[in-house]
């Protein structure tokens, strides 16, 4: 079998997680660079890898694998990871790195995030809901605050002093935030600042938003 890696799809948050954590990683890989909206997610052959007809999708040899948090998951289980990114010494630390992916993935991007994304920016397809838009932006403050600032508080990153692929999927959210202007207090804006240099992000960057220097947001129209 072959171990060529394939990345499908940039331009967005969910896409950046899998570009980034592949460059973390330090794996050479195909990117094939579609765009959501555009038709490219819709045809047959995307569709024969993915029938959700959504970016990421990821190859690896024969093995395909959609949804974000699962591929960097993936990598991180399957891959050599270099000094420093966080690997699970027991089902304690597994479970724990587990929960903070569950949380972000859904308490933080599912609901808030893209709630304000699908009935603020994507009204004319998904219909607006003021309501719903501003109670999604008050909760996104409620659960962060609640979990976060106390973690960082005593350790450098969620899960102690490693980087972890709970930071990739953090830091992706906040950077959602931030390009929608949802004030976020100083000490999880420096854990964004701090990880925006590490330059596996920046090198990320270039190839998920290759029109863009910063990853603001999933790109206009989609
Ligand atoms: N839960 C999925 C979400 C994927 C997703 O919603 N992708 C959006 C862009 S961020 C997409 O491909 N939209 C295209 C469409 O709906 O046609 C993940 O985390 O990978």
């Amino acid at each position: 079998m072959s171990d060529q890696i394939t990345v499908w799809g940039i331009g967005t948050t969910r896409a950046m997680r899998v570009h980034w954590m592949l460059h973390e990683a330090g794996l050479k890989y195909d990117c094939r660079p579609i765009g959501a909206r555009t038709g490219e997610t819709q045809t047959q052959a995307y569709l024969s890898l993915n029938p959700k007809g959504k970016i990421p999708a990821f190859q690896h040899g024969g093995f395909t694998l959609s949804e974000s948090v699962a591929i960097i998951r993936y990598i991180g289980r399957n891959f050599e990871l270099p000094e420093g990114f966080f690997v699970a010494a027991n089902s304690f630390e597994e479970s724990r790195l587990e929960e903070w992916c569950v949380f972000i993935a859904m308490e933080l991007d599912a609901h808030p995030l893209y709630t304000m994304r699908r009935h603020r920016d994507l009204k004319h397809i998904y219909g607006a809901a003021p309501e719903a838009v501003d109670s999604a932006r008050e909760y996104f403050l409620k659960q962060l605050n609640a979990a976060v600032p106390p973690v960082l508080e005593n350790s450098r990153y969620l899960m102690g002093d490693d980087f972890s692929v709970a930071d990739i999927l953090l830091t992706s959210c906040l950077d959602w935030a931030h390009g929608y202007d949802i004030p976020l207090p100083k000490i999880i804006m420096e854990y964004r600042q701090r990880i925006s240099l590490r330059p596996a992000y920046l090198s990320a960057v270039k190839v998920c938003y290759p029109n863009q220097s910063m990853p603001v947001q999933d790109g206009g129209e989609e």
